[in-house]
């Protein structure tokens, strides 16, 4: 099929104006922090409303869930557990959902892990982490609120330990009662929270624990020689002025630069990852530096610091946590994607939230950003498959890939082109953008030299509605290239009422080879998206009115000047697999 996108989709451009201009502004980006609503924190869902469920990413069957707390392997079984609300599709009562799998693809959900039962956590169990002490024992670090007010509550530190260490399912856990075992002792009351897996070195274990003092976001360190007495370093681990309260903060060592092996958290690591949640932006942020065992302190590289801007996911996606596989020594990552559906929506469908599915993380070869990409284990999913070789797309082509179910897919595709002559300049006013605010500006259908070109995944027939994502490539004033790499809501849905934020993150690679690969993982509401390999990863959560079950479609597409050679695709359907 030869179409003009620009004619065929100006329609739905339109209509997205006053969204381009939220996300310019600042105003769309920022999704709210867990919001507590009284009043439908307890309303159990009368129906699970199926449509924008998704088929192979973890989900429990009902209700609330966010985020990935303590993920660990232990005597042949991935353990994950998640915070969770059993009441209702709204944050709140949370509990720690707990659910074991042998790929950590398909879950089988066991009675809850933690839920409020003492005086040191009675009004929640937050997020928190696993350690593996010696001699295969496992111990849960977690949040403890004690106290409703000063909002969001008054936190401690607490343990918990497995009743019964033969159970491979640890299904009991004893919060033992010389908890907490750290209260909040000269730090903000409120904002001390989401203990970090504990590392061993120089006769101490080391942990972290989020925090902020006024606007001031905060790492502290806390040392332990028993596991149960700690004390906090006097200086943070780390700190950054106006960036407001950290969350769930995690240290880990890497492999040297492209090995793609994870380490132990308490192995020695050629370089090591810092990574914080920012509760006030509700974006992400890791840091690639050095760790200096004898002040106990992280400085971040030049290259990969806080002026780098280095997130897992330019899109939704929050509250990540890593551990480390021991069986396939690898480091893996989870992260929670929120819904972007109003709370009505969320209350009517009776369910809201979703963990990406897990991702293994290295360093990239350039030692300047780490790598992901989705476990192997994911790849057992595929069912019917769609190949292309060498086909090319003129300026404003889109392709349907047909044969395949495009609601539930992984598609996998590599972009050639010939030449660089017509690549757009790279605006200079854009230098103050963010490529999020840049993918608002050049959408799909903003026509251009080099690129856009991508896929328009979960697209409606005739094209009311999809998910592009795509490439758009600038030249500088420097004659250096730019990959700006897009998902983007926008048009994803006729739905006027959906958040349809513009997603975006810059590419840093070599285009020597004229070369860009796009991996698309489409499951009915999210697309998750890893440019060239993992560099710039993607995820949009979409809810389309049209584009459902089978009468969602997949494309390639083209609409730049440049001719783009699709020189391979594969896509699969996926298969759903057993989950909770
Ligand atoms: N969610 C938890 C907190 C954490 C926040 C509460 C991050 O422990 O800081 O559900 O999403």
């Amino acid at each position: 099929m030869d179409l003009q996108i620009q004619s065929k989709l100006i329609r739905v451009l339109l209509c997205c104006i006053p969204i381009i201009f939220n996300t310019f502004n600042g105003n769309g980006v920022v999704m709210a922090s867990h919001k507590v609503n009284p009043n439908y924190q307890s309303v159990s869902a009368v129906k699970v409303k199926q449509v924008y469920r998704t088929a192979f990413h973890f989900q429990p069957k009902q209700h609330w869930i966010n985020d990935p707390n303590a993920p660990m392997y232990y005597k042949g079984l991935y353990h994950f557990f998640c915070q969770y609300n059993p009441k209702g599709a709204v944050w709140g009562n949370i509990v720690w959902a707990h659910s074991v799998s042998t790929d950590m693809i398909n879950w089988i959900s066991l009675k809850p892990a933690l839920v409020p039962s003492k005086w040191f956590d009675k009004y929640g169990c937050w997020s928190g982490s696993a350690t593996i002490l010696p001699g295969e024992k496992p111990v849960i670090l977690y949040t403890g609120v004690i106290k409703e007010k000063p909002e969001p509550g008054y936190q401690v530190q607490n343990y918990a330990i497995p009743a019964n260490y033969s159970d491979p399912y640890l299904q009991e856990w004893v919060k033992p009662d010389n908890n907490p075992i750290l209260k909040p002792v000269q730090v903000n009351i409120s904002s001390f929270r989401d203990p970090s897996t504990a590392w061993y070195n120089n006769g101490h274990w080391k942990m972290l624990v989020g925090s902020r003092h006024y606007s001031r976001g905060i790492a502290y360190l806390y040392r332990s020689k028993d596991f149960v007495r700690w004390t906090r370093a006097r200086h943070p681990f780390n700190e950054k002025l106006g960036t407001g309260m950290w969350e769930c903060p995690d240290f880990y060592p890497l492999s040297s630069q492209g090995q793609r092996n994870g380490l132990d958290a308490s192995a020695s690591g050629t370089k090591y990852v810092f990574k914080v949640s920012l509760d006030e932006t509700r974006n992400e942020c890791y840091m690639i530096g050095e760790y200096d065992l004898v002040q106990d302190r992280f400085h971040p590289d030049n290259t990969s610091g806080w002026t780098a801007g280095l997130r897992y996911d330019y899109g939704n996606f929050y509250a990540s946590k890593t551990f480390f596989d021991p069986i396939k020594k690898r480091r893996i990552l989870w992260g929670w994607a929120n819904e972007s559906s109003t709370k009505d929506e969320d209350v009517a469908k009776g369910w809201a939230g979703i963990q990406l599915i897990p991702r293994m993380v290295w360093l990239d070869p350039s030692g300047k950003q780490l790598l992901q990409w989705p476990i192997r284990e994911l790849e057992t999913l595929r069912g019917k498959k769609k190949n292309l070789k060498n086909v090319k797309l003129n300026k404003g082509d889109i392709m349907e890939i047909k044969g395949i179910t495009a609601a539930q897919a992984d598609v996998d595709v590599t972009f050639t082109f010939s030449s660089f002559s017509k690549v757009e300049p790279y605006d200079k006013k854009w230098e103050k953008f963010s490529p999020q605010d840049l993918c608002g500006i050049n959408g799909a259908t903003v026509q251009g030299g080099l690129g856009p070109f991508g896929i328009l995944a979960l697209a409606s027939k005739n094209l009311e509605e999809y998910t592009p994502v795509f490439f758009r490539i600038f030249k500088t004033h420097d004659k250096n290239y730019k990959v700006l790499m897009c998902s983007d809501a926008t048009p994803s849905s006729t739905n006027p009422n959906e958040y349809k934020p513009s997603f975006g993150g810059f590419v840093d690679m070599d285009l020597t080879n004229k070369t860009l690969c796009l991996r698309s993982l489409i499951d009915h509401s999210v697309v998750e998206s890893f440019g060239e390999g993992g560099k710039t990863v993607i995820t949009s959560r979409v809810y389309p009115e049209l584009a459902v079950y089978g009468d969602a479609h997949l494309h390639v597409f083209n609409n730049g000047s440049e001719t783009i050679t699709v020189e391979r695709l594969n896509a699969w359907s996926i298969n759903a697999p057993i989950m909770n």
